[in-house]
């Protein structure tokens, strides 16, 4: 694999100033955080990898598309900018907006699921699951084995495994299946790449039960680059092409715009069939707003498709996944566990190895996280058994193999010379892990539970 780490292909034009804050300070505000770092402030972070959503750097091109913002209620000039960007990159044909990417996930699992249907996908996402579980569906994971693997190294870890979606067809009968979801890339399993011909293979053996396809398509672009850089065939194909083949795979996407579109705000749902794009531009009138619209202003629409047109750039895409494993390679040099390989957006810290003194049940990655804010003021995301939340008729915890900590890097936010901070304040972290305590719930929420529950800390 690719150990160069291009130098940043921008330069910088505006900054923000950020506060350093004292170890004590940190303390006091873990504390009152509940041991939650969603629940501090962003003005008490001195680098926040909390995720890549929405806090992403937009460009020049990009803020003067801001003053071009056509507010019109109803048939925005940049809403048709955004469509022909969607149909010309992706392939389909209707384009619903939506203000983020769960927007499109309600309008999509409310259309194409039905009560007490199975929707199989390449592992879980918090906000896809919740919505499909909220309108009858049942989530059932078909992501090949080795994904749940932290330690395996291996290429295309985000592929369906076709076997297990033979046999669910096979048990469940096609009538049960309402679609089948696949994330490209799949954010809990370490941001890890699908192999297009995996997507093939699952097009294929889709068409022949008449079983549609959905991907989540939220960082389709880090996606690309991987298939081009890993997969046979595809090295001297552009990111646009790939992407193009990509989608021809599928009948439809939803799209979190503020991960791979480089904006603040925005989502989508892209569909290819008529009477579905009927049905949910009913819909987002009720949940969003306007067909033209749907809860973005004119001005986010514009942001929206040039950065989508930005992403497919293979000098920006090439620097934004190796800045991520120049982070990665440091950790693993250092011999801190960490998931491999490192995936598209993020180096997951692998918890269970970090804390081996902790039980799961002790929420050793949410400590994780409170542990390196407090060492450091850098903000990460616990994404282990907390965010799995309980299953919705047994009430247990789900408990994923993956006990993580995410460092989510943003777009063009940061430099290496930031990532050099991350990786010597994990590693300080690493050679001090027995400081690091257990933690119990103070209060839990019934659903989405990582956002807002709070912590206090087993002595
Ligand atoms: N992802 C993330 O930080 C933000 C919410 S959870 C803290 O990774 C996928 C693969 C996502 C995602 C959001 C959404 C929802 C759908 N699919 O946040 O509603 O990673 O725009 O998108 C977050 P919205």
């Amino acid at each position: 694999m690719n150990n160069y780490y291009p130098p940043e292909p921008f330069r910088i034009k505006s900054i923000e100033t950020v506060k350093m804050t004292t170890l004590e300070e940190r303390k006091k505000i873990i504390e009152e955080a509940g041991y939650n770092t969603f629940l501090i402030d962003s003005k008490d972070v001195y680098i926040d990898l909390l995720t890549d959503s929405g806090t992403n750097a937009m460009s020049d091109k990009q803020w003067a598309g801001i003053m071009m913002g056509d507010e019109a209620y109803a048939g925005s000039t940049n809403f048709r900018h955004l469509e022909k960007t969607v149909q010309d990159l992706f392939g389909y044909k209707y384009l619903v907006p939506t203000h983020q990417g769960r927007g499109a996930e309600n309008i999509l699992s409310r259309i194409a699921i039905k009560q007490g249907q199975y929707v199989p996908g390449n592992m879980y996402f918090t906000t896809t699951r919740y919505h499909q579980e909220a309108n009858g569906g049942i989530f059932f994971d078909i992501i090949r084995d080795e994904a749940h693997d932290a330690t395996l190294s291996i290429p295309f870890k985000g592929d369906i495994d076709l076997s297990k979606l033979e046999k669910l067809i096979h048990d469940k009968g096609a009538e049960n299946i309402a679609y089948v979801c696949l994330a490209v890339t799949v954010n809990l399993a370490g941001g890890q790449a699908v192999s297009m011909k995996n997507m093939r293979q699952v097009r294929e053996l889709t068409l022949t039960h008449g079983i549609k396809v959905f991907y989540d398509a939220t960082r389709c672009v880090e996606n690309a680059y991987f298939i081009k850089e890993q997969e046979d065939g595809y090295s001297d194909k552009t990111i646009e092409e790939i992407l193009l083949e990509m989608f021809s795979y599928s009948d439809g996407a939803t799209m979190s715009g503020k991960k791979d579109g480089i904006v603040n705000i925005g989502g989508f749902l892209a569909l290819n069939d008529e009477d579905l794009f009927t049905e949910a531009k009913e819909l987002v009138v009720v949940f969003e707003g306007m067909p033209s619209y749907g809860g973005m202003t004119g001005r986010d629409m514009e942001a929206f498709a040039i950065g989508l047109k930005e992403s497919v750039q293979f000098e920006y895409i090439q620097h934004r996944i190796l800045q991520v494993r120049y982070l990665g390679d440091k950790l693993i040099a250092a011999g801190v566990p960490i998931v491999e390989p490192v995936g598209g957006h993020a180096v997951f810290l692998d918890a269970r190895r970090f804390c081996p003194h902790l039980d799961q049940e002790e929420f050793p990655a949410q400590s994780l996280a409170a542990n390196l804010y407090v060492e450091s003021g850098v903000r990460t995301m616990e994404r282990g058994i907390v965010s799995a939340g309980r299953d919705k008729s047994t009430k247990i915890n789900h408990k994923p193999k993956l006990e993580t900590v995410r460092i989510t890097i943003p777009r063009r936010v940061y430099t290496y010379r930031h990532m050099d901070v991350v990786a010597d304040a994990v590693i300080n972290l690493h050679n001090n892990k027995h400081t690091i305590k257990g933690l119990k719930f103070v209060y839990e929420p019934k659903q989405l539970r990582f956002f807002t529950a709070r912590f206090e800390e087993i002595d």
